[in-house]
């Protein structure tokens, strides 16, 4: 970080007095470092660091509406891949800076470290993203910047290029009765190899998300490079209260959701939690509107604080007798779907990823607010803690029965994760980069996929009928069924925390069922499946669907049959022998069963032929939503999801 370090200890060194022309050399120093290494700034250059920009520059308008002065936040994907942001906020301020020389407005997108720190209000940055050195960072990676400020009824202007020098500096451009700041800027496609392009659907979980995180708030996003432009607009003044209904709605719920706040020692903390009937948990926590994937000292406190006052109140309701174990905080997670959110002025980020909060402080004003507020509630409330008891007193049952299932298994010499069905045919080689599992919709296709496949790199798993839908079974019941267990015991890498994909045997799972609903309603149940207890399998891309070609068809001047994967492939074939007077013979396949195993291994498993769609899980909460969505009583929005059978499949082809 020593150029940034540098930059800083060079700003105090630049005085008011001199020109302003040696101010901006050493200005462009602090930006040309951004240039150079861009992946110190902003993690990567890839897709993912083109969208971090944007959240860069809209969390500068986010901080202005904590600050208590905007309400409002506009984003735009121009026709020319172009991003505005705009806020009706105080708009940046556009008085000399002291230290720089130059306007405020241009020493924020000039110097590294300027933004917040040295604002005419004072006060820190809350907002995440790189803690002020945002606008300078996105200048930086940008082929041009416009930036303009409507304030105290005047318009100002001011534009860079190629990667932050000032074109037109900052300037008044006339009278105005609006207020705020917008932002429009190009991301350099020098920087940004691999794409320039923006997905309209990463921007708008994103700023779905923000807008969640801050109640009341907002945003809108539209996209222009499309007729008509798409517009979604989000504002949710119950903030994360709606984030957790949004999230279990799709589920059976068995209380209202349970919200709390506080400031304690500079931390303010929201919370936000709601149980439903099913087994799995969704506790998602942020700091700063930055989401802690990996959790961190406030969702610790959380889990803490729960699960204590969960087990004191049990106990004072004597459901929990003296001699009776507490519950785990794994009983008490059971069914919990909740939101930490907390607002830290200094944050500091650890982990694999920088996406665990390491505040031990942060820790301390959780327990203080959530002990508090949640024990008040629990007061008040005591139906809801009832029925939360309740749930818990049968997650702690399942789990004190499991094990004793466990236990009982182990004694009696049985591995609990045998290969009861005894169908997998293995493959020979012990490459495990290489090595592919196909798991096989039916008994006979099984048979032509073991006969037609690459013994070498391809083993077999035919299932049986349904697999059991791991969204409605307990965790015993999960692993007491034979396909699931069979599945298990062949990936080798065990499941949920105790996962380790270095012990994968096969990188390529491969789901291959028949072309119809059932088929998906399998593929379904397996990804369900795959996502719940092997959720790193998932997200490192080792899941995949095989694709069976839907019609078979044949013309006389051609000696092999034609195989078609889709309507589409079948019209444009008809049509182009229409053209020969020539007559196309056609025949649908119902399912993997009516071809022989030459021809399972020609269309689907030869990896020369094949297409296989690569599982892709986008955003893990959106993922969560489907799935529950998939998996829940309502039948309508699976009908619609199983034809259409594509959104959460990227189309690959191998
Ligand atoms: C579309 C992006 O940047 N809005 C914005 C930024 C600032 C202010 C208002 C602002 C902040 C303060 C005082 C303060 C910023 N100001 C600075 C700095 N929208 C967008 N809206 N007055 C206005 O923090 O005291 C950095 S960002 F440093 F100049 F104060």
């Amino acid at each position: 970080m020593s150029e940034v370090l540098n930059q800083e200890e060079g700003l105090d060194k630049i005085k008011a007095s001199e020109k302003y022309t040696e101010d901006n050399i050493q200005v462009l120093e602090g930006l040309e470092a951004v240039r150079k290494r861009p992946g110190m700034y902003i993690g990567t250059t890839s897709e993912r660091g083109l969208h971090h920009l944007v959240w860069e520059i809209v969390d500068n308008a986010i901080d202005e509406s904590l600050a208590g002065y905007c309400t409002e936040v506009n984003v735009i994907v121009t026709a020319k891949d172009e991003i505005i942001v705009k806020d009706n906020g105080r708009g940046i301020p556009v008085g000399k800076h002291p230290k720089t020389g130059i306007s405020t407005v241009e020493t924020v997108y000039t110097v590294l470290h300027a933004g917040g720190k040295f604002g005419e209000g004072g006060g820190y940055k809350v907002s995440g993203g790189l803690h002020g050195v945002g606008a300078s960072v996105v200048n930086a990676l940008s082929e041009y910047v416009e930036v303009r400020v409507c304030k105290d009824g005047k318009e100002y202007f001011t534009r860079f290029e190629n990667g932050g020098h000032v074109v037109v500096p900052l300037q008044e451009v006339g009278t105005t009765s609006e207020r705020g700041t917008a932002v429009m800027f190009k991301p350099d496609g020098a920087i940004f190899q691999e794409t320039t392009v923006f997905n309209y659907d990463t921007l708008r979980e994103h700023l779905k998300q923000s807008a969640f995180l801050n109640k009341g708030l907002k945003i809108t996003l539209t996209d222009e490079r499309v007729e008509p432009n798409k517009i979604d607009e989000f504002k949710y003044d119950g903030g994360i209260k709606e984030y957790v209904e949004f999230l279990n709605n799709n589920k059976k719920v068995l209380h209202e959701v349970v919200y709390t706040e506080g400031n304690n020692a500079g931390i303010y903390t929201e919370i936000a939690f709601q149980y439903n009937d099913g087994y799995t948990a969704g506790v998602y926590s942020y700091c700063n509107n930055i989401n802690t994937h990996e959790g961190g000292m406030h969702e610790d406190a959380f889990r803490y604080t729960l699960n204590r006052l969960i087990n004191l109140y049990a106990r004072n309701l004597k459901i929990l007798k003296e001699k009776d174990e507490p519950f785990t905080s794994e009983d008490t997670r059971e069914g919990l779907t909740a939101i930490i959110s907390v607002r830290h002025p200094n944050p500091q980020y650890e982990g694999q990823t920088k996406t665990k909060l390491g505040n031990s402080d942060a820790k301390k004003a959780v327990n203080a607010i959530f002990s508090e507020k949640l024990d008040r509630f629990f007061k008040e409330n005591p139906d809801v803690v009832k029925t939360i008891i309740d749930k818990v007193v049968l997650a702690s049952r399942a789990r004190v029965a499991a094990r004793k299932a466990r236990e009982a298994t182990r004694k009696s010499g049985i591995d609990m994760l045998s290969d009861t069905t005894g169908k997998l045919a293995d493959c020979s080689s012990r490459d495990a980069t290489l090595n592919e599992l196909y798991i096989v919709e039916g008994d006979s296709a099984g048979g032509s996929a073991k006969q037609g496949r690459d013994r070498e790199h391809q083993a077999i798993l035919p299932l049986r009928g349904k697999i059991l839908n791991v969204e409605k079974a307990r965790q015993d019941r999960v692993f007491d069924n034979a396909e699931i267990s069979t599945m298990i015991k062949a990936l080798g890498a065990g499941i949920q925390d105790n996962m380790d994909l270095s012990k994968l045997n096969y990188h390529k799972v491969v789901i291959m069922t028949d072309a119809d609903v059932d088929g998906a309603h399998i593929q379904i149940l397996l990804l369900t499946f795959f996502y719940r207890y092997m959720k790193p399998l998932v997200e490192q891309g080792h899941v995949y669907i095989a694709c069976p070609p839907l019609y078979q068809a044949k013309v006389k001047s051609v000696k092999e049959p034609f195989y078609l994967y889709s309507d589409a492939e079948l019209e444009k074939l008809k049509l182009e022998y229409a053209k020969y007077n020539e007559k196309v013979e056609i025949q649908r396949y119902k399912g993997l069963g009516e071809m022989d195993f030459n021809q399972l291994w020609e269309t689907t498993m030869n990896p020369k032929n094949r297409t296989l769609l690569q599982v892709n899980v986008g955003d893990a909460m959106e993922a969560d939503r489907t799935f529950s969505m998939l998996m829940g009583e309502d039948v309508e929005p699976r009908r619609v999801f199983i034809q259409e059978n594509a959104t959460f499949v990227e189309n690959l082809d191998i």
